[in-house]
């Protein structure tokens, strides 16, 4: 049997997110558009008759550090790349951004075994551009391997998961076998609320907002949860609650059928807007929000 941590890296918005959920086969970590979706290192756990894998979902490496959160950020994706058994770096079909050099950069430091994914592979529409693409890329690093796949729509996947087996050591699992995240209900849940948000708002909002679960109560077949939705300004608070609070019902319902999903069961659910002040730059407050390693 083998067993062992497989990082997902790569600056953000290529597609890690949406890679995790479809090699553990549930949708575990959030994803969208906007910057910041991933917040946080999540497991994902894969086990089959080969052995187990534990994929590590990460913030998207960025060269910003202004922020605190930034830096948190910079930070969560840096360290996973320390403990692992296998890197697969995930790029943008053959688009190459100055981000892309600071993750090559970052992996040249790390001694386990790296795949290049090049996802979005549905959207290259010029086939024959792939192939000097993969040349040059080739040249970059000693790549374990370098596979074209489609996270969206589950291309070539398979041939990513064997490689993934290919390079895990010997072991025994390191989780339960019918487990799948590491993370609590309680987190998924906020995370849930968080993805709904992000999809209905426009560029200038994710940064400034995060989701605190206040209340999580199972009474038999229903969850009773209310969550705050943190902004930073008076402004960002009206946009999410939106003209006569239709915008906050609108993420309510999604956000609550997608819970109901999750939990199994009824859910009822309450969403509160408050603004606390700069609390994307502060550490104190960041950690009090659960943004601690
Ligand atoms: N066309 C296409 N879009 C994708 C693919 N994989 C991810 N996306 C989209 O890219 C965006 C960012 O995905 P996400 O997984 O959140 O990226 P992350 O920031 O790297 O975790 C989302 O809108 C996804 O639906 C893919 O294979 N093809
Ligand atoms: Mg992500």
């Amino acid at each position: 049997m083998k067993a062992g941590f497989v990082a997902l890296i790569g600056r953000p918005n290529v597609g890690k997110s949406t890679l995790l959920n479809d090699l553990v086969g549930q949708k575990i970590s959030i994803t969208s558009r906007r910057p910041q979706t991933t917040r946080h290192r999540i497991h994902g756990i894969k086990t089959t008759e080969h052995g187990q894998a534990v994929y590590v979902d990460t913030p998207g490496m960025h060269a910003s550090q202004k922020r605190a959160m930034n830096r948190y950020l910079n930070r969560a994706a840096n360290s996973a790349l320390l403990d692992v058994d296998v890197v697969v770096w995930v790029i943008d079909g053959p688009k190459w951004l100055p981000e892309d050099d600071l993750v090559l950069k970052r992996i040249k430091a790390s001694k386990a075994p790296v795949i290049l994914a090049i996802n979005k592979i549905d959207r290259v529409e010029d086939k024959t551009l792939l192939l000097p693409f993969l040349e040059n890329a080739a040249a970059l690093h000693p790549f374990a391997a370098l596979i074209p796949v489609s996270a969206l729509k589950g291309f070539n996947l398979d041939a990513l998961e064997r490689k993934i087996m290919e390079l895990l050591p010997e072991g025994e699992p390191i989780f339960a076998e019918d487990q799948i995240t590491d993370r609590s209900e309680r987190f998924l849940a906020a995370e849930i609320i968080r993805e709904k948000l992000l999809r209905s708002l426009g560029q200038e909002v994710p940064h400034a907002l995060t989701v605190e679960i206040e209340q999580f109560k199972t009474e038999g077949a229903l969850t009773r949860i209310g969550a705050l939705i943190w902004v930073e300004r008076e402004g960002q608070k009206a946009i999410v609650i939106g003209h006569k609070g239709e915008g906050l019902k609108k993420v309510g319902e999604r956000a609550r059928l997608d819970l109901e999903h999750l939990l199994g069961g009824k859910v009822y659910l309450e969403l509160w807007v408050k603004v606390k002040e700069g609390w994307s730059d502060d550490e104190r407050t960041l950690r009090s929000l659960g943004y601690a390693e």
